[in-house]
C-alpha cells in the first residue's frame, strides 16, 4: 500500500467537529476485528466514545459468526459507547448509526444512500455497508457497547466472492473514484454523536423518523429469515422500539426482532 492509501489519522482529528466522539482514536495498519480490539480497550477502562480504525481486517465480523470481507481501502471502524438504556433499546443504537452513515454519505457524496433494517446501508440497491452492535454486561448491568461500522469505500468489488458481487457494491464502484475516506469518518462520527446523544435525551421518535425517510424498504415485499422460520409479508412500519412491522399474506401484522430480510423490489 503507498502511503496515499493509508487514513490520514492527523487529517481526521483536524477536521472532526465533534464533543467527544472520536476524540481518542486507537489506529492499525491490520487487526482481526476492530471491534475485537475495542472490547480490549473498553476492558482495559478506555472511556465512551474512544474509536478503533483500521486498513485491513484478517478476521472481520458479521452478525451471527458470520464473516466480513474487509480489504484495504474500506472504512473499518468501532466505537466505544456506555449508554444508560435498558437491553431492549440497543437496536437503537444499531438504527441511528444506519441512520449517520447514510446521511454522511448522501451528504458528502451527493448520492442516494438507502437503509435496510436492521444493519445495512445500500447504494443502488447494493450493500456498502454492515453494522455490529456487540453488547457487554456483568450481570443485569450493561457495562459497555461496541458498534462496528463496515463501510466498502475504496476498493474494486472483484475482491468479493462471485455471489456477493450481485448484492454487494462499494463506493468507488458507484462513483467512479477514489473517495475521501478522512471527510465520510469526520461526517459519520459528528452525525453519530448527535443522534446518540438524541437516544439518551429520549428524542427516539426523532431518531425513528429519520430512519424512515432513508428506509429503502417501507412497502415493499419482504422475505423474513430468521433462526426458526422464514416468511413472506410487506414491510410496513418499525415501531416505537425500532422493531420491524411485517403484514404477512393472510393480513395479520407481525413484529420482526432479528433476522435477516431481503426486499423484493419488483
Ligand atoms: C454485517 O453483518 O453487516 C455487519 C458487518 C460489520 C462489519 C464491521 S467492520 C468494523 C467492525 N469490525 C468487525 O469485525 N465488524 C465490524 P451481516 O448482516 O451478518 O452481514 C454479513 C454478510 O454480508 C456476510 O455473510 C456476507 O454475505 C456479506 N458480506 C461480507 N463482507 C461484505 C462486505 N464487505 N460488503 C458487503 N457485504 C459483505
Amino acid at each position: 500500500m503507498n502511503l496515499k492509501q493509508k487514513l490520514n489519522i492527523e487529517e481526521i482529528r483536524r477536521n472532526l467537529k465533534t464533543k467527544w466522539l472520536g476524540k481518542k482514536i486507537y489506529y492499525l495498519s491490520e487487526t482481526d476485528s476492530t471491534n475485537n480490539v475495542a472490547r480490549e480497550l473498553a476492558e482495559q477502562g478506555f472511556k465512551e466514545g474512544a474509536i478503533v480504525v483500521s486498513e485491513t481486517q484478517t478476521r472481520g465480523k458479521g452478525r451471527l459468526g458470520r464473516k466480513w470481507i474487509s480489504p484495504k481501502g474500506g472504512i473499518w471502524l468501532s466505537i466505544i459507547l456506555k449508554p444508560k438504556i435498558k437491553p431492549s433499546e440497543l437496536i437503537k443504537i444499531t438504527l441511528l448509526t444506519a441512520v449517520a452513515v447514510a446521511k454522511a454519505i448522501k451528504e458528502e457524496l451527493n448520492i442516494n444512500a438507502e437503509i435496510k433494517w436492521p444493519n445495512d446501508v445500500l447504494v443502488d440497491d447494493r450493500k456498502v455497508c454492515g453494522i455490529l452492535t456487540e453488547t457487554f454486561s456483568q450481570g443485569e448491568k450493561l457495562q459497555y457497547v461496541i458498534v462496528g461500522i463496515g463501510i466498502n469505500a475504496n476498493f474494486d468489488i472483484s475482491v468479493f466472492p462471485e455471489k456477493l458481487r450481485c448484492t454487494a457494491t462499494s463506493l468507488k464502484k458507484v462513483l467512479g473514484r477514489e473517495i475521501n475516506r478522512e471527510r465520510i469518518i469526520c461526517s459519520l462520527l459528528r452525525k453519530m454523536e448527535f443522534y446518540y446523544e438524541a437516544l439518551l435525551k429520549g428524542r427516539t421518535k426523532a431518531i425513528l423518523n429519520e430512519w424512515r425517510k432513508l428506509s429503502s424498504m417501507l412497502g415493499c415485499k419482504v422475505e423474513i429469515s430468521s433462526f426458526k422460520e422464514r416468511f413472506e409479508g410487506t414491510a410496513v412500519d418499525i415501531d416505537d422500539e425500532g422493531w420491524l412491522i411485517v403484514r404477512l399474506d393472510d393480513g395479520t401484522l407481525q413484529k420482526i426482532v432479528s433476522g435477516d430480510v431481503t426486499v423484493r423490489k419488483t
